[in-house]
């Protein structure tokens, strides 16, 4: 019907009989290293978004407003349904989900820096939605023009939302940024706080960045730590200071010869003492994530069955 022609089925056996060229075969296998480099990468990203729910999650019923509080609801959904993807494009490469999500609650997998910190105020849960959305978009468009197809497909998807996310955090922003004196003040205490994570979420400078080198090589990471920090600090430093907000860095400038943005030393001890699990929020973020591992586990053993790898649709 689709034009594909008629292959006699007995031609077809005769094809399958055909053995494989080692050398071909060897250079088709995915190398070991590609692979468990990719698994690393996707992983973290996918804790990053369970775990990065749980800051902005604790502010649904406190958020000011109907509204505000639909859009944190939706957003929240949407960055599980994120990590979702992104789980099963780590699975393609062989580790099951349950290994990963053990591995997060053993404190052996790593997320994202930024997620153990505490939303302290409204401001901050908006600081997330602007800035770290921002951070997190600007990553993920370079990354997705990468060389693993499924990680791509589902950074194409994220970006989709992430932008939606982003127009509500940007709102939410500008909404304390030209509010009462009050909310300005509240909207400027939170953007100080965060600014060092910030500036952190892109990962250490390249010149002690592990594993830059190698994955710019082989097109998994398609910008540099540097590169991204830099493009982002162009895009949204600009946005912050034009609604009067500061940032608490004195040396933060642009050189309009290098067009590199220039900082202070932005505190790499903290950034691996953080990231290594002695932040202010690690042990409470995994203490939520094994609760929610062990009060869900009836949950997962109704609806598994034991035989069954995916879900049977019903039409
Ligand atoms: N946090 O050699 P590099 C989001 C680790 S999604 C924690 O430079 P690499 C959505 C790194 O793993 C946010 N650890 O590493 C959202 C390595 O440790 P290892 C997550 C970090 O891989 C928004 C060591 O330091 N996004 O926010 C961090 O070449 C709002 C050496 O570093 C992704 O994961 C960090 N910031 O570059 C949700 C994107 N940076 O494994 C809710 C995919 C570095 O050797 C609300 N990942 N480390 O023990 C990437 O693009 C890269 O992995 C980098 C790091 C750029 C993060």
């Amino acid at each position: 019907m689709y034009g594909g022609g008629y292959v006699d089925p007995k031609e077809r056996m005769n094809d399958t009989v055909v053995q494989d060229d080692p050398e071909k075969l060897a250079a088709f296998e995915m190398p070991t290293e590609y692979k468990r480099q990719l698994i690393r990468m996707i992983e973290q990203h996918a804790h990053s978004e369970i775990i990065g729910a749980l800051p902005e999650g604790t502010w649904i019923t406190r958020a000011p407003g109907f509204r505000r509080k639909m859009a944190i609801m939706a957003k929240v959904q949407d960055e599980i349904g994120h990590a979702q993807l992104l789980y099963s494009a780590a699975e393609t490469l062989g580790k099951p989900r349950e290994a990963m999500l053990n591995d997060l609650i053993s404190g052996k997998s790593k997320y994202s820096n930024v997620f153990n910190y505490p939303a302290e105020t409204w401001a901050d849960v908006t600081v997330i939605g602007f800035l770290i959305d921002a951070a997190a978009i600007v990553n993920q468009i370079a990354n997705s023009k990468g060389s693993y197809g499924p990680y791509c497909r589902a950074l194409e998807r994220i970006c989709y939302e992430e932008a939606f996310h982003l127009k509500q955090g940007h709102d939410a922003f500008v909404a304390l940024a030209v509010g009462t004196k009050v909310q300005r003040e509240m909207l400027q205490a939170a953007l100080n706080r965060w600014w060092k994570p910030i500036m952190h979420f892109f990962g250490p400078s390249d010149k002690i960045s592990v594993h830059t080198e190698k994955l710019m090589r082989w097109k998994v990471k398609m910008a540099s730590n540097d590169d991204m920090r830099n493009q982002f600090l162009s895009t949204y430093v600009p946005k912050i200071q034009e609604l009067d907000l500061t940032l608490p860095d004195p040396n933060l400038r642009k050189n309009e010869e290098t067009k590199e943005w220039e900082f202070s030393d932005p505190d790499w001890d903290e950034f691996f003492r953080v990231i290594n699990g002695d932040g202010p929020c690690n042990s409470e973020r995994l203490a939520v994530r094994r609760w929610a591992e062990e009060k869900g586990r009836w949950v997962r053993q109704a609806v598994n069955k034991i035989n069954d790898r995916y879900v049977t649709p019903h039409a």
